[in-house]
């Protein structure tokens, strides 16, 4: 499926069918979701009528996209400038959902003097992390050949906080893509929202935009797995096998902390995720 709105189902050979949904169909999974992957009967010449959606593997509520196989976290450092704490509670989500993630910084064009200090720490602490960073500019061209050139398949959501960039990229990446971003949807319809969802093919992988950060909220049933989330905890060995990493002397990750091996923002925001966790539960 690669639009909800007008069902446009892609087959395998890469035809498009734009397809009504079977009633049982309807009464038996609601709402067909771009991502879907269904079984169709060709009923006319570009139509088709859609007789099965096969289990879904997992499912975002906003862009109601399914089967998605990893996140494009889009971060940006200037105007505006993006907020490290969202970015870190995003990885932890989608990493608590099984999904692949990959980090791009966006618009760095305009990243400039101090910040390109600050730009070059990011990029490599969370390189060492293990995320794959992309540094990228939308407008000027920059990493996009490297960004598109790694290897990828599924379907990806672009997610990041508003403005950071996203439709502008898959823009730059898909230049036929009829994508609004904030500046043309002002004079447009009022307030830029991603509106719609539809796939574009990227090499043999699919990407999907999305407005603002994805709503991905995902129940955690145990704090251990807010740690786990931190995979650079798993480095620094702490030898306490059920540790939170919080006051207990001795804790290796404290003392990867102090060393400087773990970012302090990163601990900060572990340490805040497992309060807010207490919090709610
Ligand atoms: N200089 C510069 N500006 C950029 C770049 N990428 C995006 N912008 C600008 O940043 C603004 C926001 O870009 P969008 O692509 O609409 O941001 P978005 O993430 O899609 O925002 P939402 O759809 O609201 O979530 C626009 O004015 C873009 O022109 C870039 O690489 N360099
Ligand atoms: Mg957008
Ligand atoms: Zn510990």
């Amino acid at each position: 499926m690669l639009e909800a709105n007008r069902p446009t189902v892609q087959s395998e050979d890469g035809q498009q069918y734009l397809c009504y949904l079977k009633g049982r169909v309807r009464r038996d999974v609601g709402r067909i979701l771009v991502g879907d992957q269904v079984e169709f009967e060709v009923t006319g010449p570009g139509e088709g009528r859609i007789d099965v959606v096969l289990p879904r593997v997992n499912q975002l509520v906003r862009p109601p996209v399914a089967n998605v196989t990893g996140l494009w976290v889009i971060f940006s450092l200037v105007s505006p400038s993006g907020n490290l704490e969202l970015l870190d509670r995003r990885l932890v989500m989608g990493h608590l959902m099984g999904l692949a993630q990959e980090i791009i910084f966006s618009k760095v064009d305009l990243v400039e003097g101090e910040l390109r200090a600050r730009l070059e720490q990011l990029l490599s602490t969370y390189r060492a992390i293990g995320y794959p960073v992309w540094p990228v500019s939308a407008t000027m061209g920059q990493g996009l050949a490297s960004l598109v050139s790694h290897p990828r398949r599924g379907l990806w959501v672009l997610t990041g906080e508003s403005g950071a960039g996203k439709s502008s990229l898959l823009k730059a990446l898909i230049p036929a893509a009829p994508v609004a971003t904030n500046a043309l949807s002002r004079i447009g319809r009022g307030q830029q929202t991603t509106r719609w969802v539809r796939l574009y093919a990227l090499g043999n992988a699919w990407l999907a935009d999305s407005p603002g950060y994805t709503a991905l909220e995902t129940q955690v049933s145990d704090r251990r797995r807010i740690v786990e989330a931190f995979p650079e905890f798993r480095d620094a060995a702490c030898r306490f096998a059920d540790c939170l990493h919080g006051q207990e002397p001795g804790c290796g990750v404290q003392e990867a902390l102090r060393e400087g091996r773990i970012a302090e923002w990163r601990y900060r925001h572990y340490r805040k995720l497992l309060t807010d966790w207490v919090k709610s539960y």
